[in-house]
C-alpha cells in the first residue's frame, strides 16, 4: 500500500507497532511456525522483479524464510523511509468538516491525515484465555504469537501447551521429542491435513519461473486464490468409492489441494459430500495413532471438515502422540480449572509443568481494529457501531467512517484465501479509488448504508448455505467469550469478490458517496 501510493505521488506515513516489517511472520516466531499456502504463491504478484529473483528453498515457506523475503521487498522498493517502527496508534478520530483523520500515537504524537487505512492483519490481537492462577505460576509462560527471541532449549522442561488449532499442531509436532515431556491440552480435535513439504528442486524452480504469469492467472481467478485444479466431475456424479479414490490422490498431494479436491466450496456446503470427506480424516487419523484410546480422543467428531480453518500436519503430527515422552489431556471432558504456581489443574487432575505455552489463536479479524479506539462521524465508535458483529461494504469500508479503509477487513474473502493475493486486490482498489477521488476532485468517500446492509445480509446468506455455523471458529469469533458470533469473512471466493468489486469501481464507485468536503 505504501509503496503504491508513493507512485501516485501522495504523502505516505506508516506507523507499525512492530521493530521491523513483517506483520504475522514479524510475531510468530514459535517453533514449527510455517505458511500453508504454498511458497511460489505466498509472496508479492505485482512487481515480476520480485517474484523472478527471489528463490524460495521449500514448498512451504517456514517463518523465518518469510521474515527475510519480506524485508528483502522492503529494502529492494525502500520502504523503510517512510515506516515509522514501534510506533502504535491508540485512536483515531474522524472530522467531518474537514474530512480528515486525526490519528493519536501511544507517545501522544499527533497526526493528520485525509484517509487512513488499516493494514492490522486479521489473526494479529493474540487472545489468551482468563485462567485463575496465571500471575501466580512459577515456571516461563509464553503465547506463541509474543514468542521471546532467541531460541529456547526445552531439553529438561515439562512442557504444557493449550490449544491444538494451526499454530498448536505445528508447535506440537516440532517441540514433541524435544522437551523432557509434553502435555498438550486439547479442547477440540482437529482436521490436519499432511502437508507432505520438501525442498524445491532447481527444475521445478525453472518450471515455475517460465509458468509465472499463468500461475497468477489463474490463481487470481480462484475461489482460494491458489492456482489448483480439482475433479471436475460433480461431487454428486460420482459414487462414494470414487469419491475416496480422489480423496486419496489428493491426500497424496497434500495441502489445500485437499480441501480443493472438488468443485470449488463443494466441500463447505454439501454435507454429506463433507460427511465422506470428513470420515476419510477420521480413518486416517485412527491408522496413525497406536492407542486406540488416545486416537479416539484425536478424531474430530463435533465439527465438519473445513467448517474451522483446515491445519496442516507438516512433521507427523498424529504420530507424535506415539512417543512416550508426550501425553494428551482432553479439557473438553475435565476442564481446565485455574494455573497454579507449577502447572495446571483439571477438574480431574494436576499437571505440573516447568514452562506453559498458550496456542490459544486470535481475537480474529476485528480485535486489532477495535483496538484502535476509531471514531467516526457523530462521536460514534467503531466499537460501537460493531456491537452486533461487523458492518462493512465489500469488506473495504463502513458506513459512518468516511476516509477509513480496512485492508482485508471484515467481510471480504481474506482469511479464506492465500493472503497475498487479496491484500493486493484490497490495495489495488484502494489506491485505483484514491486516484479516482483525486481525478475527480473528491475528498471524501463513504459507504452508503443501504449498500453495507445488503452486504452484510449478503455475507451471511452465503455463509449459512455452508457448514460454517456447525463450528464454533474464529471465522465466527466464537473463541472469544462473549464476542458477538457472526460468520466475518465473505465466503464467495476471491475470484468472484474480485469482480464485484471491480464492477463497484468501474460503476462510478456504486454504492459508495463521494463528495467534497466543503459541499
Ligand atoms: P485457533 O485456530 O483459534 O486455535 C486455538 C486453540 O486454542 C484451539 O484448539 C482452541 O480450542 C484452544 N483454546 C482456546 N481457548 C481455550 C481454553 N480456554 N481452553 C482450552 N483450549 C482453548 O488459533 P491458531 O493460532 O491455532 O490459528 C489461528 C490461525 O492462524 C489459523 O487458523 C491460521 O489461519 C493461521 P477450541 O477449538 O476453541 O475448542
Amino acid at each position: 500500500m505504501l509503496h503504491k501510493l508513493r507512485e501516485q505521488g501522495l504523502d505516505v506515513r506508516v506507523y507499525e507497532k512492530g521493530a521491523e516489517v513483517g506483520g504475522t511472520w514479524y510475531w510468530n516466531t514459535y517453533p514449527g511456525a510455517r505458511c500453508d499456502s504454498e511458497s511460489h504463491i505466498y509472496c508479492f504478484s505485482f512487481d515480476e522483479g520480485l517474484h523472478r529473483e527471489w528463490e524460495w528453498s521449500e514448498r512451504y515457506p517456514e517463518q523465518p524464510e518469510i521474515l527475510d523475503y519480506l524485508q528483502w521487498v522492503a529494502d529492494r522498493l525502500d520502504l523503510h523511509r517512510n515506516i515509522a517502527f514501534e510506533r502504535e496508534v491508540t485512536s483515531a478520530t474522524y472530522d467531518d468538516e474537514t474530512a480528515t483523520w486525526s490519528v493519536e500515537l501511544a507517545d501522544g504524537e499527533r497526526v493528520t491525515t485525509r484517509y487512513f487505512v488499516t493494514a492490522v492483519g486479521c489473526l494479529s490481537e493474540p487472545f489468551l484465555p482468563d485462567f485463575d492462577g496465571l500471575d501466580a505460576f512459577e515456571g516461563e509462560w509464553y503465547h506463541t504469537a509474543r514468542w521471546p527471541d532467541g531460541e529456547i532449549d526445552f531439553g529438561d522442561d515439562h512442557v504444557g501447551v493449550i490449544g491444538t488449532g494451526s499454530t498448536g499442531i505445528q508447535f506440537i509436532s516440532e517441540v514433541g521429542g524435544q522437551a523432557d515431556h509434553l502435555t498438550v491440552f486439547q479442547r477440540t480435535p482437529n482436521y490436519a491435513v499432511p502437508a507432505r513439504n520438501r525442498p524445491l528442486e532447481d527444475d521445478e524452480y525453472d518450471e515455475i519461473r517460465e509458468n509465472y504469469d499463468d500461475i497468477w492467472e489463474q490463481a487470481r481467478d480462484s475461489r482460494l486464490g491458489m492456482p489448483f485444479d480439482h475433479e471436475h466431475e460433480t461431487d454428486y456424479g460420482l459414487s462414494e468409492d470414487e469419491i475416496r479414490d480422489v480423496l486419496e490422490e489428493r491426500w497424496q498431494q497434500g495441502g489445500f489441494r485437499f480441501l480443493h479436491s472438488f468443485e470449488p466450496g463443494s466441500i463447505l456446503s454439501n454435507p454429506e459430500l463433507n460427511e465422506v470427506v470428513s470420515a476419510f480424516i477420521r480413518e486416517k487419523i485412527r491408522g496413525k495413532v497406536d492407542d486406540p484410546e488416545t486416537a479416539e480422543k484425536l478424531v474430530p467428531t463435533d465439527h465438519p471438515y473445513g467448517s474451522k480453518r483446515p491445519p496442516m500436519d507438516y512433521n507427523d503430527y498424529y504420530g507424535t502422540y506415539n512417543r512416550d515422552d508426550v501425553s494428551l489431556v482432553d479439557v473438553d471432558e475435565h476442564p481446565i480449572e485455574r494455573v497454579t504456581a507449577d502447572g495446571i489443574r483439571t477438574t480431574a487432575d494436576h499437571y505440573p509443568l516447568d514452562v506453559l505455552v498458550f496456542a490459544t489463536g486470535f481475537d480474529a479479524m476485528t480485535g486489532a481494529i477495535l483496538a484502535m479506539d476509531i471514531e467516526g462521524k457523530n462521536d460514534q465508535t467503531i466499537e460501537e457501531k460493531w456491537e452486533a458483529g461487523p458492518r462493512t461494504y465489500l469488506g473495504l469500508m463502513t458506513s459512518g467512517f468516511p476516509n477509513l479503509f480496512t485492508i482485508t477487513g471484515p467481510q471480504s474473502p481474506s482469511v479464506l484465501t492465500n493472503m497475498p493475493l487479496s491484500i493486493e486486490q484490497h490495495v489495488e482498489w484502494i489506491a485505483d479509488c484514491i486516484r479516482y477521488m483525486d481525478e475527480h476532485g473528491y475528498d471524501r468517500i463513504e459507504a452508503r448504508r443501504e449498500s453495507e446492509d445488503q452486504w452484510v445480509q449478503n455475507t451471511n446468506m452465503l455463509a449459512e448455505n455452508m457448514l460454517f455455523s456447525q463450528a464454533k471458529s474464529w471465522y465466527r469469533g466464537a473463541n472469544v467469550p462473549g464476542k458477538t458470533q457472526v460468520f466475518t469473512p465473505f465466503p464467495g471466493g476471491l475470484d468472484n469478490y474480485r469482480e464485484i468489486c471491480a464492477r463497484v469501481a468501474r460503476d462510478d464507485y456504486d454504492g459508495f458517496e463521494l463528495e467534497r468536503a466543503s459541499g
